[in-house]
This record gives structure tokens, sequence and C-alpha cells, in this order.
């Protein structure tokens, strides 16, 4: 399989993006990437539908054209393709407890931050889903999505005074979600860690020091 054949489809402040260039860092592996611009509507033109239908990114093309969307999908198809470093476990109960804590983070702290901008943000009127839909913002719904996220930083404290990384003692995707959630809440919904949370900066300050990190 050759790195050079794929393309990953991507915009540099996307947060979902954000969470497969880190992937793919950590593996040592670089992958030709396109930008679609979200602010000029990129991802709604009639080429980038022939993408991803679904009009989002990120969206990873493989050799012969077919793409896959699906942060967690193509971070499978990475992991499967690429098994060295892994980041989803390597064992059936390892890649369980990922899958576990990975996707607690995704439902409990990235999509209620996701949330919340999109119900909030004065750009995303009249688009408060992404996708290929359009739905109009919900303001009442970013006081619970304020709400989510406080839940979701005391539960991931209590999560990190118990481990040394989300999923287990070892680093993986679920620490990706977890870093990328608490940088999008704080630049994007006023919502950063609070000072108290101990256990979480310890983790925080270590994980943010990976090169990986600035991809
Ligand atoms: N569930 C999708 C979510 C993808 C998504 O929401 N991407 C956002 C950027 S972070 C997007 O493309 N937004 C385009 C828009 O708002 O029109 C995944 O896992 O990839």
């Amino acid at each position: 399989m050759n790195l050079n054949e794929l393309t990953l489809h991507h915009a540099q402040g996307s947060p979902n993006s954000r969470r497969v260039r880190i992937f793919l860092a950590e593996k040592g592996l670089i992958v030709p990437m396109v930008t679609v611009e979200l602010s000029r509507g990129e991802q709604h033109t009639s080429a980038y539908r022939a993408v991803n239908p679904r009009g989002v990114v990120p969206a990873l093309t493989l050799q012969g054209g077919s793409t896959i969307g699906e942060v967690p999908a193509i971070w499978r198809y990475i992991e499967e393709s690429w098994p060295e470093h892994p980041l989803l476990g390597s064992t059936p109960e390892g890649k369980a407890r990922v899958i576990m804590w990975e996707r607690w983070v995704e439902l409990e702290g990235f999509a209620p931050t996701m949330d919340g901008v999109r119900n909030q943000a004065q750009g995303l009127k009249g688009r408060a889903v992404a996708g290929p839909h359009d739905y109009e913002q919900v303001p009442a719904l970013v006081g619970r999505s304020r709400a989510r996220v406080g839940h979701f930083y005391d539960d991931l404290e209590a999560r990190l005074q118990q481990s040394l990384h989300v999923a287990s003692d070892a680093f993986s995707a679920a620490d990706i979600t977890a870093l990328v959630t608490i940088d999008f809440a704080s630049k994007a919904f006023s919502a950063p860690l609070p000072a108290a949370h101990a256990a979480t900066r310890r983790w925080y300050e270590t994980v943010a020091s990976r090169p990986s990190m600035s991809a």
C-alpha cells in the first residue's frame, strides 16, 4: 500500500480533521492532503460532494478513487493498514477499552461542544448541524451543551485520577479526541479546562507536548 496514493481531504480549523492528522502523525505517516475551505463553502460544491456525499471533512480517498468518511472509520483503515504503533488497542480487551473510552469522549465531550458552538456561532446560522441538510440554530440548547461540557470535564478528571491516559495507562485514540475536545472547547466555546482539575492538567501537559499535537 502506497501512502502517496491516498488523499486526506481536510480543513485546517476543523477539529475532526485534526483528530485524523494527529493519528497519522503519531504513526509517522505522511499522506497527501487537500484543503477544503469550509468558510468558502467548498464542502457544498458538486466537486467535493463527488468525493464525500455527506459534504463534511475529513474524508480519505483510497487508491482507486473510493472514499472513506467518519473519523473512526478512517482511523480503522489506517490502523489495519499500518499496525505499527497501535492507537486503537492491541488485545481484544484493550481494543474494546479504546472504543469504549473514545466513544464516551466523543459522545459526552466532543459532541456537546460541537452542538454548543454550532447553535451559537453567528457564522453558522442555518447550519446548526454539519452535513447535507440545513438546520436552524436552537439557542436554548447552548446552556445545556455548556452544562454537559462541565460534567464531561468533571468525569474526565475522575477518570484521570485513576488512569495515566484516558483508555488505559497507554496513549491511544481516546487521548487524541479528549485533547482535541479540550482545545476546541477552550477556543471556540469559551469553556477551558477548570483550573482545579489537577489530574487532567497533568495529563494535558504530557499529551500536548507530543510532537503530533501540532498536526
Ligand atoms: N461524524 C463526522 C463529522 C464530520 C464533521 O462534522 N466535520 C465538520 C468539520 S469538523 C464539517 O465538515 N463541517 C462542514 C460544515 O459545517 O458544513 C466525522 O466523524 O468525520
